[in-house]
């Protein structure tokens, strides 16, 4: 791991698991963000990757049923910034430890044993004006991703293609945080999501996002600086993840 100009740096050699369930072995981690019922929010951050891969990220239930209350999900990153923003309303009850998650270990099940960088950046979550949401549709919440202007010339993923846009019918919908491994040699306690007996595999499908008349609270950082506070996290994991497969 190595930082530069404020950036998350994450050096990957290899994301380890064979299959997408286990995806969360590598995986920046924001816990204790408050996402209240009925409000509107925007979820924007910079990603790119020293190779063309995928991951995803979203606003999420901590264990329960690890619910997706963002809908987003797998996007796919190269060596160009792109901006990822997705609005969305809160439609499950208000929740104070919501965690936010950028995953980049074995997305859709694709092992990377290729030695790559992957960096995260301007990553927040502000309170908007249901009417300012950026989906006209409030069944497909809008995730857009805005290229560099400076370096255009990477094909762009088409906003509404990226699975986990659509509830029901993709892996947006899973836990992206899963439920776990079996493995017993991986510690517990040090990644919340490896206790088998407080998740369910199967998450209770979302509730379609409801539009929501239109309030005028003034926006609200409610993600800071994310990228400190979480270093220490993955530095915990990816030791853990040594100390396992090498
Ligand atoms: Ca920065």
């Amino acid at each position: 791991m190595n930082g530069n100009d404020n950036v998350f740096a994450m050096n990957i050699e290899d994301t380890v698991a064979e299959d997408n369930a286990n995806a969360w072995y590598i995986q920046l981690n924001q816990d204790g963000v408050t996402l209240e019922e009925g409000k509107t929010y925007r979820l924007s951050l910079d990603l790119k990757s020293s190779i063309e891969r995928k991951v995803s990220y979203c606003m999420q239930e901590f264990e329960g049923s690890w619910t997706n209350y963002s809908n987003t999900g797998v996007v796919e990153i190269g060596p160009q910034w792109k901006t990822f923003t997705s609005d969305f309303t809160m439609t499950s009850p208000t929740d104070t430890k919501a965690r936010f998650n950028v995953t980049m270990g074995s997305v859709e099940g694709i092992r990377i044993t290729e030695k790559h960088d992957v960096y995260v950046d301007n990553i927040s979550l502000i309170e908007i004006d249901g009417s300012q949401a950026g989906s006209d549709d409030p069944d497909q919440p809008g995730t857009t991703d805005t290229e560099d202007p400076d370096q255009p010339d990477k094909p762009g993923v088409e906003p509404g293609t990226e699975p986990g846009n659509e509830p029901g019918d993709n892996p947006g919908d899973e836990p992206l945080v899963g439920p776990g491994t079996d493995d017993p040699s991986v510690e517990p306690g040090t990644e919340p999501g490896n206790d088998p007996g407080t998740t369910d595999p199967e998450p209770e499908p979302e509730p379609e996002p409801t539009p929501q008349k239109p309030t005028y609270n003034p926006i609200v950082n409610i993600i800071v600086p994310v990228v400190k506070a979480v270093t220490r996290v993955v530095k915990t994991v990816f030791s853990i993840l040594r100390r396992l497969f090498w």
